[in-house]
């Protein structure tokens, strides 16, 4: 009623020529893009397919947590890769990806966004993207990368769930106006094919540099908590297959593969 759709006819012209979006997927309302474009995956749809949905009735975050998913507002999309690399690379994938989402949305919101590890892209402190990459294998090699994002764009504050509505944000709350989803789309997979190309020629230290350059959490302390463990200490980096390295008191570094940081005042 009213609600502006996605002008798909209009996303394949653009998408005519590319990697990224040679195959467009659009569903009105799925569970989970990542859902559905695992399905996609292993019926053998090619590296590139991106499926991009309006709205998700369970939209997923990591570790069984959810994504507000409401439709007519924000991007809810899903990339297909097929990359010939170790299993054991495949989550530098989520930090790539932090990288291309950040110089998309930087076309908007200008020196604003920042990335906190692994997946989160922070403006004012807080949450306007998350990312989650799944993995799907056959025998010992990856058969298939599938990289969700979850991008708000013109969600206002008041109809995010109370639970984070004071964590979240959205571009229209960042700068006081509405902005186009197809335009951030095509940029998004614009930037996401730059990135990636560069990953697979030149490997992850491009990338890390890009990551270390657009961290929210340079000079920062944090603390990490991983399934029960909590550990506290100053930002130290990323090494050089990704893992976020935090120092003590004592200056003994500790490397993180997995878990929540936070950004502490
Ligand atoms: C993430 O998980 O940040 C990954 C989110 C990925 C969503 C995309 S949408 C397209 C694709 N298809 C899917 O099904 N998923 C991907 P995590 O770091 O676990 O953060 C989840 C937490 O963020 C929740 O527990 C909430 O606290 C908060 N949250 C939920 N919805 C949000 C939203 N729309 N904006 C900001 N924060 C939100």
């Amino acid at each position: 009623m009213g609600r502006m759709q996605f002008d798909q006819e209009a996303l394949q012209l653009h998408f005519a020529g590319k990697k990224i979006g040679c195959r467009l997927h659009y569903e009105e309302t799925v569970d989970s893009t990542n859902r559905v474009a695992m399905e996609l995956a292993q019926g053998g749809a090619p590296e590139g397919t991106v499926v991009l949905a309006d709205r998700q009735t369970a939209g997923r975050g990591r570790l069984q947590r959810s994504w507000q998913s409401p439709p007519g507002c924000n991007l809810y999309l899903s990339i297909i890769l097929r990359p010939a690399i170790p299993p054991r690379d495949a989550s530098q994938i989520t930090l790539l990806t932090g990288v291309a989402v950040t110089e998309a949305i930087s076309a908007v919101c200008p020196g604003r966004v920042g990335i906190k590890w692994p997946n989160d892209l922070l403006i004012s402190g807080r949450k306007v993207c998350g990312i989650l990459a799944e993995t799907k294998m056959a025998k010992d090699v990856i058969d298939s990368v599938i990289v969700g994002i979850g991008l708000n764009v013109n969600i206002k504050k008041a109809d995010f769930d109370p639970a984070h509505r004071e964590t979240a944000t959205s571009l229209l709350e960042e700068t006081g106006r509405d902005h186009s989803r197809e335009d951030l789309l095509l940029l998004v997979c614009e930037r996401f094919e730059v990135w990636y190309e560069i990953f697979l020629h030149d490997g992850f230290a491009p990338v890390r540099d890009g990551w270390l350059a657009r961290t929210e959490m340079a000079g920062k302390r944090l603390r990490v908590l991983f399934r029960d463990e909590v550990r506290e200490g100053a930002f130290d980096g990323i090494d050089k297959d990704g893992a976020l390295l935090i120092a003590d008191e004592q200056g003994a570094v500790s490397r993180i593969t997995a878990g929540d940081a936070t950004i502490m005042k």
